[in-house]
């Protein structure tokens, strides 16, 4: 057979020494050792770290006090009660600051407090706390507001609620920018003084938190803060916060309402994507719920998507639903739309260290076409919309460029930036278009060529005959797999083709043989493989492990993402070693 080259560059964490105490809290709660290079590549180290990953997601819960200003919140809230002051609670019209905008506005009612949400309009008030919401609470006589997933950057909006009497308490979870608001209280798990020890909670991760909070001493107060889980498990995996530490906790507890006891608004919604509560999944929540809670807000107004979280009747539930999801399938379309368009200017600049691409596009879209063309490009893209004044432009890395640094250079053509080293938005005048584009892409080109082939990370590798439901099941205590914690990819060696078939959608089908068992493998978007691979080939893959039932049986079944031939995964590991070695101080031949 001809050479099969990976298509990927494979790629394993170097392994590490296995500390004896972690070895032995792992042999106390029965988790597999080979589990242990996998579980230290993310981040659990100590025997702490194993107990809050597999212990009860009760126990990884952290003190809500001991986030910064949680006093001062607390405090000014039970003023508010007391003199029954009313409340504006206002979010972001993402499904992270929806989610823990429903949290916030049920948790205050609960408290006793006149609570209003208020959601925004991506278009015309665009993110953080807006003077149009500080003009309807003073109009509405609210004298507090409380900003959810967003107000760390707001001073201007803070300062004028304060002349005009309004009390701002902030809780949020963006990086804090030098100068703060001066609001009543800001509760943010990344203001340099705070002593909160997960600093990873997304906008509704605080809300939870502070929904304890302030709930504590109620009658029946914590298991009502704790039902409100669900919410922080969407918003947590919809902003692709890492879902280790307390955030694992979330979305544990959040994932057992959720197949339990659904509300209504997310039951509807899931009935509407053909999902039952029972077998939900991050990646259902990835795939199929916040989609749908963010599709209404990338049309115009989020608002549909806050009354679904928060409705009671089931019928009103139930039209809210199909609301939302017609909102994602015209998204959709709108998408490919844009995509299509976006994707010829782009083969223009196929050779190019970047993408930079505008047209008259609707801003709601311009992030998602962003992040479909940074992945089939492998390369830094800027798609911008010239639809409003100034253009507004959203962006996504690849290759590990650092989008927040270089948006941070182009800071004098910007009227306003921010964002991630993976992700950022800008608002440009037109004019300055055509020079935004050549500096950006003098930065791309500065930070060197971009590789064709994109990074695989292979958590574990394994030989066919080790390949069976032992491993299976080992690896499924993983879950909830979802980010930072992705359902492992298992690199396996000494696997024979017995059969290869084209399937249609551009998957091709193997049937491959392990010592004297075959087992069937499945390689979607990959129709190269079909002319690549020969019945006989000898084959090394990277997959995942999953397995299905037919006919009352359950088989494995390996989704396939690359493969090639022997060889290819043997010089991975021995990298990896040379990797510990580095790290390790010994100098390598
Ligand atoms: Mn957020």
């Amino acid at each position: 057979m001809s050479e099969l080259e990976p298509a990927y560059r494979w790629r394993l964490p170097p392994p590490g020494p296995v500390d004896p105490e972690l070895a032995s809290a792992a042999r106390e709660l029965a988790v597999p050792e080979r589990l242990l290079g996998i579980l230290s590549a993310r981040g659990v180290h100590t025997p702490t770290d194993l107990t809050a990953f597999f212990g009860p997601p009760l126990s990884a819960l952290h003190d809500p006090r001991l986030l910064p200003h949680a006093d001062a919140f607390r405090a000014r809230l039970s003023v508010a009660a007391s003199r029954s002051e009313r409340v504006l609670v206002f979010g972001d019209f993402d499904a992270d600051g929806l989610t823990g905008l429903a949290i916030m506005t049920l948790a205050l009612r609960r408290l006793g407090l006149d609570a209003s949400p208020y959601v925004p309009s991506r278009l015309e008030e665009g993110h953080g706390l807006s003077l149009r919401a500080v003009e309807r609470a003073h109009s509405d006589g609210r004298t507090v507001i409380v900003t959810v997933d967003c107000g760390t950057s707001s001073v201007a909006e803070v300062e004028a609620a304060r002349e005009i009497g309004i009390d701002v308490l902030v809780t949020d979870h963006h990086h804090p920018p030098s100068v703060l608001p001066p609001a009543a209280a800001i509760v943010n798990p990344h203001l340099a003084a705070s002593r909160y020890p997960e600093p990873r909670l997304a906008g509704s991760g605080v809300a939870l938190k502070l929904a304890q909070l302030v709930l504590a001493a109620q009658v029946g107060g914590p298991e009502f803060a704790l039902g409100l889980a669900d919410l922080a498990a969407i918003g947590t995996v919809a902003d692709v916060a890492p879902v280790l530490g307390e955030n694992r906790a979330i979305a544990r507890l959040g994932l057992d309402s959720l197949r339990s006891a659904c509300r209504p608004g997310l039951a509807a919604l899931l009935r509407s994507a053909g999902v039952e509560p029972a077998r939900v999944d991050l990646d259902t929540v990835a795939f199929a719920v916040a989609p749908r809670l963010n599709a209404v807000g990338r049309l115009g107004d989020a608002g549909a998507a806050l009354r679904l979280l928060l409705e009671e009747s089931e019928q009103e539930a139930e039209r809210l639903g199909s609301e939302l999801n017609e909102a994602n399938l015209r998204r959709r379309e709108l998408t490919a739309e844009v995509l299509d368009e976006a994707r010829r200017d782009a083969e223009q600049m196929i050779d190019g260290p970047a993408v930079v691409v505008a047209g008259a596009w609707p801003v709601g879209i311009i992030g998602v076409v962003a992040g479909r063309l940074a992945e089939t490009h492998n390369r830094p893209v800027v798609v911008l919309s010239t639809a409003v004044s100034p253009w507004r432009g959203s962006a996504r890395t690849a290759n590990g460029f650092d989008l927040a640094a270089a948006f941070a250079d182009c800071r004098d053509l910007f009227e306003r930036f921010g964002g991630h080293p993976a992700a950022a938005g800008c608002s440009l005048p037109g004019d300055r278009f055509e020079a935004f584009r050549q500096r950006f892409l003098a930065l791309a080109a500065a930070a060197g060529p971009p590789d064709p082939r994109p990074e695989l990370a292979v958590d574990i590798v394994v030989h066919a005959n080790d390949l069976g439901y032992a491993l299976h099941r080992e690896l499924a205590l993983l879950a909830p797999t979802g980010p930072g914690n992705p359902a492992p990819m298992v690199g396996v060696t000494g696997l024979v083709v017995t059969r290869v078939r084209q399937a249609s959608g551009g998957h091709t089908q193997l049937t491959l043989r392990k010592g004297r068992e075959v087992l069937d493998a499945i390689c979607f978007d990959r129709p190269d493989l079909g002319d690549g691979v020969r019945e006989g080939d000898e084959l090394e893959v990277v997959a995942r492990v999953g397995s299905r039932m037919f006919g009352g049986f359950e088989s494995l079944q390996l989704e396939v993402r690359d493969a090639a031939s022997p060889g290819a995964l043997g010089r991975v590991l021995a990298a990896s070693r040379r990797d510990a070695a580095v790290l390790a101080g010994a100098t390598v031949p």
